[in-house]
């Protein structure tokens, strides 16, 4: 199965190097796709010059800072235009271990249409994150579950695969989330599509190169997009009980 893994940057010149050379080391068949928004550090640069001497490694550049989900779909496309039959979202800063993909990698081979690697599923952990960063993303994901009705541990996780089949069959120019409310966006989309999703325990390990790209908009996007979504899904139930659908006979 061809499978990709999308990795996008921002100012990661010191974490990248060490995430990739693990990535390759540990999970040498998969290719892997460098988004880059431009970074000032030169991350791109060094890509570029990583990328020369590693056929499996390529990259694109993109003008400026656009945010995690822009980055993300342009990655996809890419992807699905080249034809990999498994699509991989993984962090620059390695938090995401690469010894852990070959367990999502085979949920996705056994039939999963998305599949997260979770920190809340049991047997998941986080190592070395802040308490205040663990209470947002299990405040997140919780509200998410009462907001949308979206089943699922770890909505905001940023370690996943994506069959090209599910990826293909979404319109990803609705897509319009910038920051991590991204992930549940495209969750929300999958599950709504009736895809097959699927939670693997993961250790999350807190980056211990360069910095988070975590704000207060980005906050605020998922708070706002989340509540919006919970309340549109709550109407149409309202509307279904109220004007309930022609029975058949
Ligand atoms: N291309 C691109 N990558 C981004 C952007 N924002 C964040 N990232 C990348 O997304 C990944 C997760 O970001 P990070 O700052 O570690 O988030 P945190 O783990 O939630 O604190 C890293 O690989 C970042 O470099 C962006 O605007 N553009
Ligand atoms: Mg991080």
């Amino acid at each position: 199965m061809r499978t990709v893994v999308i990795i996008p940057t921002y100012n990661e010149r010191e974490a990248l190097p060490i995430t990739l050379a693990a990535l390759r080391a540990d999970v040498p068949e998969v290719d892997v796709l460098i988004v880059d928004d431009n970074s000032p550090d030169g991350t791109g640069r060094w890509a570029d010059e990583y990328a020369a001497g590693d056929p499996r490694v390529q990259v694109l550049h993109r003008s400026s800072k656009d945010g995690l989900g822009r980055a993300y779909i342009a990655g996809f496309r890419w992807a699905l235009a080249r034809g990999y039959a498994s699509i991989v979202e993984m962090d620059a800063d390695s938090s995401h271990r690469s010894l852990d993909l070959p367990a999502l990698l085979r949920a996705a081979a056994d039939g999963a249409d998305l599949v997260i690697g979770s920190r809340w599923v049991p047997g998941g952990a986080v190592e070395n994150w802040p308490l205040h960063r663990q209470l947002l993303s299990r405040g997140a994901t919780t509200y998410t579950r009462l907001a949308m009705g979206l089943p699922v541990r770890d909505a905001t996780a940023g370690f996943r695969v994506y069959s090209a089949r599910q990826l293909g069959s979404l319109d990803l120019d609705e897509v319009d989330s910038q920051g991590y409310c991204f992930q549940i966006d495209m969750t929300w989309r999958v599950y709504r599509a009736g895809g097959r999703i699927v939670e693997v325990p993961i250790t999350f390990v807190e980056r211990s190169e360069g910095q988070s790209k975590m704000s207060g908009a980005i906050v605020r996007e998922a708070l706002v997009k989340v509540t919006g979504w919970g309340a549109a899904r709550r109407w149409q139930q309202l509307r279904g009980l109220v004007r309930p659908g022609p029975r058949s006979a």
